[in-house]
């Protein structure tokens, strides 16, 4: 049975205070708390074993080795990847996003290609485009974003061409929390003759993600928005796709053979990983996807549904709040993005801070997205496995306590 009020108990950051009052943490689509196994894998890695990886024939390094290709493994059968060979180890979604572009969009674009994108990216998925755009004479296409807030994806038939090399879009966005129909836009971007790259920083986390159901060519995301620690990210590419792209980095570790003059390229997937891999923190990711698998992401998928439908519905008693994107507790991903009249949100964000809750302010990142919403930023409550329904009223009630305090706040100036 899934039971928030048990997690919660693997989490000892959970129970500390924050000016007096219960941490309410609710800023998991910026980073996750860390349950104890996952703290504790790292701590027996450093503590049992610490060696360098793929090096030493001595017991240690090939104990390390050994952890390490299982953490691969087990990130590959997360995302139902049909080979560990496809999983780069990076540091974050970000890195995994650049990677593509410093290698295969690189190599692929030439003067007068098409990379369409969305217009809900979040930097990470959009800037590293910029650049190679640029370089090669490429050309950045948006699909547009709909009033309700998903993809109008009837312009696809016009925004697809022959010239579309790429189709780079987010699965979850991290403002409006709206899932995009991977699916459909990877057979279009296919039926065009270009491939399909898939931010997945606010999916893989929070719902099953299976690569060859979704049939994308590259699927990004991080470890520290999945329970795991920082400093470590993943990059899944399709393995004909993989085979035919050249190295990112070069250095130690990714060579077969080297001479003075030049050097031949290591397997797959080692060819991407040069120099010494962060072994530690992929391996304590590869524990936080096993607490995921026992909680099942079937479940953690529909608490976030649960848990999203009442923050909506209390949400409706609020009269100064808009939330940003779909109504459908269905359509969205376990968070919530929101403006407010008559309070900036970094004032809201720190007015909510002196009761102990945690919320994101800003732009997320995501600044054309606002810019086009007309807003120069929002506040953003988002929920994971440990989040109950009492943080939600706790939430609301510190939103009322705010707009109450910021409306006289505004009365009095006056
Ligand atoms: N893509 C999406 C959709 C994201 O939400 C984020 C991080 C990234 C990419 C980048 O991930 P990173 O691990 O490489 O930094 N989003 C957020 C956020 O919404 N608040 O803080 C980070």
């Amino acid at each position: 049975m899934f039971d928030p009020r048990a997690i919660r108990k693997d989490f000892p950051i959970l129970s500390r205070t924050v000016h007096g009052k219960p941490l309410v943490y609710l800023d998991n689509a910026a980073t996750s708390q860390k349950p104890r196994q996952v703290v504790q894998a790292l701590a027996e890695c450093y503590e049992s074993y610490n060696s360098n990886v793929h090096r030493g024939v001595h017991t240690l390094s090939m104990e390390a080795t050994d952890r390490y290709e299982a953490a691969r493994k087990k990130v590959a059968e997360f995302i139902h990847a049909p080979s560990d060979r496809q999983i780069i180890f990076t540091r974050n979604t970000t890195e995994s996003i650049n990677l593509v572009a410093h290698t295969w969009a690189r190599e692929r674009l030439g003067q007068g290609d098409e990379v369409l994108t969305t217009e809900m990216e979040h930097h990470s998925n959009l800037v590293p485009w910029q650049q190679v755009a640029a370089e090669r004479g490429a050309r950045l296409r948006f699909i547009p974003v709909t009033p309700e807030g998903t993809l109008d994806l009837s312009t696809l038939d016009s925004l697809l061409n022959e010239r579309t090399r790429l189709v780079a879009a987010v699965h979850t966005s991290n403002v409006l929390g709206t899932i995009n129909p991977i699916q459909e836009l990877a057979r279009r971007a296919h039926e065009a003759g270009a491939l399909m790259l898939v931010d997945g920083a606010q999916s893989v986390p929070h719902m099953p993600v299976d690569v060859q159901a979704l049939d994308c060519d590259f699927l990004a995301f991080s470890a520290h928005k999945m329970l795991g620690p920082t400093g470590i990210g993943v990059l899944y590419v399709k393995e004909s796709v993989l085979e035919g792209m050249e190295p990112f980095l070069r250095g130690g570790e990714m060579v077969r053979e080297v001479w003075y003059e030049r050097a031949t390229w290591n397997e797959l997937p080692f060819r991407f990983e040069a120099g010494t891999p962060n072994f530690a923190d992929a391996i304590a990711l590869g524990a936080a996807v096993d607490y995921l698998n026992a909680l099942g992401m079937d479940s953690v998928r529909q608490h976030e549904v649960e848990i999203t439908r009442y923050a909506l519905e209390a949400f409706r008693e609020l009269e100064d709040v808009e939330v940003l994107g779909p109504r459908d507790g269905n359509l969205r991903g376990g968070l919530i993005a929101f403006s407010v009249s008559g309070a900036h949100p970094h004032d809201l964000g720190t007015f909510l801070d002196r009761e102990g809750i945690a919320l994101r302010t800003g732009h997320h990142c995501v600044m054309p997205l606002h810019r086009k919403l007309g807003l120069t930023a929002s506040a953003r409550a988002s929920f994971y496995v440990y989040n109950v329904s009492e943080e939600v009223d706790t939430l609301v009630h510190g939103l009322k306590r705010a707009l109450d305090y910021f409306t006289h706040a505004v009365r009095r100036a006056r």
